[in-house]
């Protein structure tokens, strides 16, 4: 800051145009952006809304901004400052977020705005089956839609079958006609692909939101199937799969837009929706369980959760079960959207954001097995028993229906013992999409059998197919943290 010019707000407002050139505000600094506007990837259009003010609510939206590759490149534009005293009293810039719903103060918050918080150890610890809805995890890109969009009697999903072809609405009440649309319940997860990112910051620091393990949570989602619906406006149901015989450049996918959109005061970004595609092909499979959800457990689905309407998509990254949902399309490509392309995917741990080429690698969906300590928790004090055992429980879970065939713990990384399982009621272990909890007694080594001893307890899950968790966390260490599913440990003390 020292030897740079100070700059007044009105100077800034007067630069609004290419001609002038482009002056933006971020906190007190000032920045002129006229060289890198052209070559803004969200567009110039986009852009030009922040020109001459305040940046700050737009990137307080467009959460691609908040790492801090984005921060370098305007660091590089930076001409001066506000002086203390006017940034201290510039009118507070517009929260878009001021309509967000109330929350449980129980949600371990990760991040206020966007509205991101995981379900607290203390329900993890309680081993319910279905987690209570204000005790969900919460993962939103941008301020919860409200008003006529999102009033079930206003609100009408718009479905485009295939290319060229005209789309057609459906009210909520038709949905629900259940003379149309068989009801439909199924039990399933939603878990973050960035879940127990906390751990991969343990080797290195990564971007993204720092959970701990409770980025899932588990419901029991209602609803009428995905593809009853997609048959009902006349989607062939072997389209899907057909397609994929074709190979790869004929494969059709299942786009999904939500309402979740960008705004700021009066505007509102039309392109900036949240979206994510799956293959169309999972989408028509009757074995898939996809569905458009409006209830969970038992209660009308609530504003964090995607109300009135959700496609839920089990087995997969949670980022593919949209909310709001506000369009379906059949596609011949995947989504466009930015948290299908250029985000949600795992590099190798040598790939920096430099070297990192988002058209390399697939979109995360089908997730990898992983299992996690709910207690005794983190740093705590724990008690024998008189078996000399110290009592574990956690969850389980792996992607693709596959169930979980064995969880085991340790507390030396060496002998494993075998956890209780509690599998989900009826599902097969083919086609599991809740997940696993378990509990073990695990014997205490006699000389760590000592008031004060240090203790490293740990866990890992085999799914149905064999597939186990890794030993390291910096085997699977990535830039954007996603996918940790190295053995989860926690440091406790043996109750002096
Ligand atoms: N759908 C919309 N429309 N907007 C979002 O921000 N977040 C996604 C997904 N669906 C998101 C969305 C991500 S990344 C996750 S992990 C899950 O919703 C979280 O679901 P939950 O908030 O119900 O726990
Ligand atoms: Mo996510």
């Amino acid at each position: 800051k020292e030897g740079e010019p100070v700059i007044k707000f009105a100077d800034v407002k007067q630069h609004n145009c290419i001609e002038k050139g482009i002056w933006v505000t971020y906190r007190d600094g000032v920045y002129d952006i006229t060289k890198f506007v052209q070559n803004h990837p969200g567009g110039l259009e986009r852009i030009l809304k922040a020109a001459s003010g305040q940046i700050d609510p737009f990137w307080a939206m467009y959460a691609q901004h908040n790492v801090a590759s984005v921060k370098e490149i305007l660091g590089e534009h930076r001409i001066g400052h506000l002086s203390e005293d006017e940034y201290k009293n510039l009118p507070p810039p517009f929260d878009p977020y001021q309509t967000d719903p109330k929350r449980d103060p129980a949600l371990v918050i990760q991040a206020a705005k966007p509205f991101n918080a995981e379900c607290p150890l203390s329900q993890l610890e309680k081993q319910e089956y279905l987690t209570p809805n204000p005790k969900f995890f919460v993962r939103n890109h941008l301020p919860v839609p409200t008003g006529d969009l999102v009033d079930p009697k206003k609100y009408a999903l718009e479905i485009v079958p295939g290319e060229d072809e005209k789309p057609v609405r459906l009210t909520m009440a038709d949905l629900q006609d259940e003379k149309r649309f068989k009801r439909r319940k199924v039990c399933a997860i939603v878990q973050c692909s960035g879940n127990r990112r906390e751990d991969q910051n343990s080797v290195a620091q990564v971007e993204g939101l720092t959970w701990y393990t409770g980025a899932i949570s588990c419901a029991e989602w209602e609803g009428v199937a995905l593809r009853d619906v997609l048959e009902y406006v006349g989607v062939p149901s072997d389209l899907g799969m057909k397609s994929e015989l074709e190979g790869e450049d004929e494969q059709l996918h299942l786009q999904m837009e939500g309402m979740d959109r960008p705004k700021v005061g009066e505007w509102r970004d039309t392109k900036g929706f949240y979206g994510a595609s799956i293959p169309l092909a999972w989408a028509q499979d009757p074995r898939r369980d996809v569905i458009l959800t409006f209830k969970m457990n038992g209660e009308p689905l609530p504003a964090d959760h995607g109300a009135p309407l959700r496609c839920l998509v089990p087995g997969v990254a949670g980022a593919r079960s949209v909310k709001w949902l506000s369009k379906l399309i059949v596609a011949s490509e995947e989504s466009q959207s930015h948290w299908q392309q250029n985000d949600y995917k795992a590099f190798n741990n040598s790939i920096t954001w430099e070297t990192a080429d988002f058209t390399s690698l697939p979109a995360i969906q089908d997730m990898p097995v992983n299992s996690a300590i709910s207690a005794p928790a983190a740093k705590s004090l724990v008690q024998l028993n008189a078996e000399g055992c110290v009592e574990m429980k956690g969850w389980a879970w792996s992607g693709g229906g596959r169930g979980i065939a064995r969880v085991e713990v340790s507390a030396d990384g060496h002998t494993w013992t075998e956890a209780e399982l509690q599998r989900p009621e009826g599902q097969s272990l083919t086609r599991t999409w809740a997940w696993t909890l378990w509990k073990a007694n695990i014997p205490v080594p006699p000389e760590l059998q000592k008031p004060g001893k240090a203790l490293t307890l740990m866990v890992k899950a085999v799914d149905a197919n064999y597939n186990v968790q890794p030993e390291s966390i910096e085997s699977v260490w990535n830039i954007r943290g996603v996918l940790c599913n190295g053995w989860h440990k926690v440091h406790v003390t043996i109750q002096p």
